[in-house]
């Protein structure tokens, strides 16, 4: 296992967080390349010629080459989680419930947080380039705040975590997307808010908020 090489590339956003996050709680090493979204380590021409997507996170091993966040911590999981980030088998009840939890993260409220940042206005908002859009923005924080509280109803048993028994891929994605909606202003659910307060306490997240902070963005 350590003489894998695995890269990866991207810093400074809730996106990037998860990657970081997932490889530290699973113990790899792996080279950072601290690029920030919209910075000029996104023309380094390595980075260009892996990733025609011109996105970040993006990730690089002996397998894979890929960007999609939610894949990359699938993935990562898949492949070296055991007590850490343990994976349900293919076609079991609880990686539906994974993929379900995951898409919905993704498709349902990452998405509609993107909407905020792009139509947002400045300092956090993009709308300088991608145009003004103040009811479009509103509509989406709403939607995420309807999201959120479906989110909620996953701990209505009382478990610790958004996958049950054992904290997991879905947490990870799940609290980047907290952290996301709180600093666009949106009021998390009582539970949520405490859960995630919970799972910030963790080693494995404090290690990787402090290295996904661009100040040393190249
Ligand atoms: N769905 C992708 C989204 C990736 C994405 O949009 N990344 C943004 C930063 S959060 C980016 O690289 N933006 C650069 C640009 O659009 O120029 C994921 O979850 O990884």
């Amino acid at each position: 296992m350590t003489d894998i090489n695995r890269t990866l590339w991207g810093i400074g956003t809730p996106r990037t967080l998860r990657p970081i996050w997932t490889l530290i709680e699973l113990g790899l090493a792996f080279e950072h390349r601290k690029i920030a979204p919209r910075s000029p380590g996104m023309d380094n021409p390595e980075f260009r010629s892996l990733n025609e997507r011109q996105k970040v996170p993006f990730y690089k091993d002996d397998r894979v080459q890929i960007g999609e966040s939610a894949a990359i911590v699938n993935y990562l999981a898949d492949r070296y989680g055991k007590d850490v980030l343990p994976m349900p088998g293919p076609g079991t009840q609880e990686r539906a419930t994974l993929m379900d939890h995951t898409m919905y993260l993704m498709t349902e409220i990452d998405a509609r947080l993107y909407t905020t940042r792009l139509h947002g206005e400045p300092p956090n908002g993009l709308s300088a380039t991608y145009g003004s859009a103040p009811v479009a923005v509103e509509a989406a924080k709403e939607y995420v705040s309807r999201g959120l509280r479906e989110a909620a109803r996953w701990f209505a048993d009382g478990q610790q975590f958004a996958q049950g028994a054992h904290f997991g891929t879905v947490d990870i994605l799940l609290v980047s997307c907290l952290d996301w909606a709180s600093t666009r202003h949106i009021v998390l659910p009582t539970l949520l808010a405490d859960y995630r307060h919970t799972m910030t306490l963790r080693p494995g997240y404090i290690e990787a908020s402090a290295q996904n902070i661009p100040a040393r963005a190249i």
